[in-house]
């Protein structure tokens, strides 16, 4: 069922989709407690995917730069809890991967609406870049792009669709990545709003 990019990057195509009912009524119960909302990057430009987040560190950005912060800047309470089923769920994929001490303490919850994109970047706010990262992707379908370490890397484009788990790690952990497009579809769960979960851990030590 497991298909790897590399050695350190797997994907589990419709990993969630016997969970999705679980899944999607912990969503929408947290986001009562953390709509999703739009952030402004350290160069002012508003981003065009919404957020939120749970766990006890949340990602945020703002004029003063990207960051994890426990206090949601939008209720000023700290983040929801991680779903306990969240939690697990990203435990197993990650260990079925062979990263066997994930301890995520962090979910941000990317919402991609018709036309929105995420640019070409790296994720490095993190303290423990030794930790993987795993991504849920729920609703429409998605081209992911899969650089290198270096910006001016070529991509490889891998399609993402509802129920895949991706995770990724060790020297995959640094590559270029970013979402060029979510597909024109419709989706029972999510309607048209493609919805990403990364799991991380942002702090140096639990
Ligand atoms: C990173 N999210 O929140 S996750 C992010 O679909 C983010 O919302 C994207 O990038 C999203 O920071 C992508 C999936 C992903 C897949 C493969 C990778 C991220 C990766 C390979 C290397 C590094
Ligand atoms: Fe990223």
């Amino acid at each position: 069922c497991a298909e790897y990019f590399s050695e350190y990057t797997c994907l589990f195509r419709g990993g969630l989709l016997s969970r999705m009912d679980d899944i999607i009524s912990e969503l929408e119960n947290l986001l009562l407690s953390e709509p999703f909302r739009r952030v402004v990057t350290p160069a002012g430009n508003l981003m065009s995917v919404s957020m939120s987040s749970c766990g006890a560190w949340g990602w945020t950005s703002d004029h003063a730069g990207y960051r994890y912060v426990s206090i949601s800047p939008a209720t000023g309470m700290p983040w929801p809890d991680m779903p306990v089923t969240f939690y697990q769920l990203a435990v197993y994929f990650a260990g079925q991967a062979g990263y066997h001490d994930f301890k995520p303490d962090s979910c941000l919850i990317n919402c991609y609406r018709p036309g929105s994109i995420m640019g070409l970047h790296q994720d490095k706010d993190e303290a423990d870049l030794s930790a993987p990262v795993v991504s849920f992707s729920l609703g429409p379908g998605a081209e992911f792009m899969w650089g290198g370490t270096e910006r001016s890397m070529p991509w490889h484009t891998i399609h993402l669709y509802h129920g895949d788990v991706l995770v990724w790690g060790g020297k995959d952990r640094l590559r270029f990545h970013g979402v060029r497009r979510v597909l024109p579809e419709w989706n029972p769960w999510t309607g048209d709003c493609r919805i990403n979960l990364t799991f991380r851990k942002t702090e140096q030590s639990n």
